[in-house]
């Protein structure tokens, strides 16, 4: 069984991941300093690093060396801060609030937020490529899963279709094919990352692993959705309404704030339904899971 408490494993983890994201970013006197030390200010200090600790709850899963986990769950957090980024950026969202500090276009100035941007993501990569974890085929096939979730059929490509839904109703399926790129893309390519960091699992547990990223993935965007329009600007650290003030389609504006509670706790029961394979293994997951539907901010 899992030793530790679950919020002191939270902690412990997210100080691991601060302590790694710390090492593997360039320093912040390195040439070019200013983007180096932008890039630090955007990533570091901040954050509630779900993605990483979804990586390390998968590990968990494959008993996976939390040496290689670093590394995953570092390349995905780093590709995490640069759509955050990315996404203040005026010409998206325009937000001058990100983790309880000014944006990074505010703090430095926009063409230095772009390229912060741009070189987390470079950085990401270029960590997954690296030596740190030995497997080349391996390493291989961590990159392009989280390249394609990165991109156009991801993240990037949810992030088009939200900006194109601006003021337009769009139905559940639309809503939900959005989210799962834009939000879900990369939380299903923490679990999968992580998960591949150590054995390999069944084709029958590789599937139902799938089946609970996909469902935590849209799990945490309801999630927030409602903490857009329940929760206040201080407690989440970011601007809160934006989405009903920006004419956005969300589960509340779909559902209701009821309709939305109750899906999130539909979603919950199903993630939670495919660890079933698992048994004790996915303790964490269970947690995590739990944390995401729970969460205040
Ligand atoms: C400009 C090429 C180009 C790409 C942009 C901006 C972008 C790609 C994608 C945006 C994706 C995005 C911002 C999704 C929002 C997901 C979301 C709910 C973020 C908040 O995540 P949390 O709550 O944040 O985990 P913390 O701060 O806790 O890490």
């Amino acid at each position: 069984m899992n030793p530790l408490p679950f919020a002191d494993w939270m902690a412990t983890t997210q100080e691991r991941v601060e302590a790694a994201l710390a090492r593997f970013l360039p320093g912040a006197d390195t040439l070019p300093a200013r983007l180096h030390d932008a890039m630090r200010y955007a990533t570091l200090g901040g954050g509630k690093r779900v993605r990483p600790l979804l990586a390390f709850a998968a590990g968990e899963l494959t008993g996976a060396a939390p040496e290689k986990l670093e590394v995953v769950a570092c390349a995905v957090e780093m590709i995490h801060a640069y759509s955050l980024v990315h996404d203040d950026l005026p010409c998206m969202d325009n937000d001058v609030l990100r983790r309880g500090r000014p944006t990074c276009h505010v703090e430095y100035d926009e063409p230095t937020a772009l390229l912060v941007g741009d070189s987390l993501q470079t950085q990401a990569f270029e960590l997954l490529a690296g030596p740190l974890l030995g497997d080349p085929a391996g390493q291989l096939e961590m990159v392009a899963l989280l390249a394609h979730a990165s991109g156009s059929r991801g993240m990037a490509g949810g992030q088009a279709i939200d900006l194109a839904s601006v003021g337009k109703p769009l139905s559940q399926p639309e809503l939900e094919l959005m989210h799962a790129l834009k939000t879900g893309a990369l939380i299903r390519a923490a679990v999968l990352l992580g998960a591949l960091a150590g054995t390999p699992l069944s084709a029958d547990e590789r599937q139902q692993l799938d089946r609970f990223a996909k469902r935590a993935g849209l799990l945490f965007q309801v999630v927030d959705d409602i903490l857009d329009c329940t929760a206040s600007t201080a407690t989440l650290g970011k601007t809160a309404g934006k989405d009903e003030a920006a004419d956005k389609p969300t589960y509340v504006s779909l559902l209701g704030l009821d309709g939305a509670r109750s899906y999130a706790g539909e979603l919950r029961t199903d993630a939670l339904a495919a660890l079933a394979i698992f048994g004790e293994r996915a303790g964490r997951l269970t947690q995590l899971a739990d944390f995401i539907c729970h969460r205040q901010f």
